[in-house]
């Protein structure tokens, strides 16, 4: 299989705006193949100039496995063209059929190169903030196998992130919510999130050390939303709120 045009195809999907084909519909391929892919995929991104920030953690939920029907967790790369800073624009002509969902955004203040511990968690996170992620599938009607989102680096496409508080709080049992306009259209909590959020850098440490990637010390992790997403359209103001810890919010003029 030729792993680098398929990730091409999906590279040109986003930079086109124009929705591909799932590949599982011609051809099968193992979630390792799907990794693979998603390499190829973001290394154009990289040859472009792109640098990668983060990652981003993604079904770390009920309430995201069941809206998209799927049954693992996955993990994707984020660059700095995907990041807002708090209040931006977002130019939703960039993207295909985007969604919003609201997230919490990790700071690492400690390369991570090893499957960690939920114990050894405060040695290498520093801080949380509220974020909202944007995802936009470049697969037609946003359907997709685990693998082909897979290799469509989990369809990140934006994010951004809220001020920063020390770690040294529980953030277990928070309040999450996705307002457009100041109307809630997603209510969760963050103990959806793996039981603890904490357990989605778990699972990051994991997961990116099986396939040979570090997590970077001053990079982000994004632990995957406690609720559904929703369709974002022009005009609106996009918010999330967690609990404790503020709000962060989108301009879609
Ligand atoms: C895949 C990305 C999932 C999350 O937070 O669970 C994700 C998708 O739903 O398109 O970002
Ligand atoms: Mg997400």
């Amino acid at each position: 299989m030729n792993y680098k045009e398929i990730g091409k195809q999906l590279d040109i999907a986003a930079l086109e705006k124009e929705a591909v084909a799932q590949i599982s519909l011609s051809k099968s391929i193992t979630v390792e193949e799907a990794y693979t892919i998603q390499y190829e995929n973001i290394q154009r991104r990289v040859d472009r100039g792109e640098e990668i920030i983060g990652i981003k953690m993604g079904f770390t939920s009920k309430a995201k496995m069941e809206q998209m029907g799927v049954h693992d967790m996955i993990w994707g790369r984020l660059t700095d063209d995907m990041y807002y800073k708090n209040g931006d624009r977002l130019d939703i002509s960039k993207f295909i059929h985007p969604r919003a969902e609201p997230e919490l955004c990790f700071l690492v203040s400690k390369t991570i190169d090893r499957a960690i511990g939920i114990e050894e968690v405060g040695d290498f996170i520093e801080a949380v903030a509220p974020a909202i992620e944007i995802i936009d599938s470049r697969y037609m009607n946003f359907k997709f196998s685990l693998e082909d989102v897979i290799a469509d680096n989990c369809s990140s496409s934006a994010f951004v992130v809220g001020n920063w508080e020390s770690l040294n709080r529980d953030i277990k049992n928070l309040e999450v919510e996705l307002l457009f306009d100041g109307e809630t259209m997603q209510k969760g909590n963050t103990i959806d999130i793996l039981g603890d959020p904490y357990a989605s850098i778990v699972a990051a440490s994991r997961l990116t050390h099986q396939y040979g990637f570090d997590i970077i010390e001053g990079s982000y992790i994004m632990a995957g939303a406690a609720t559904p997403a929703s369709y974002i359209k022009k005009g609106i103001h996009l918010q999330a709120s967690v609990m404790g810890l503020g709000q962060v919010e989108l301009n879609v003029p």
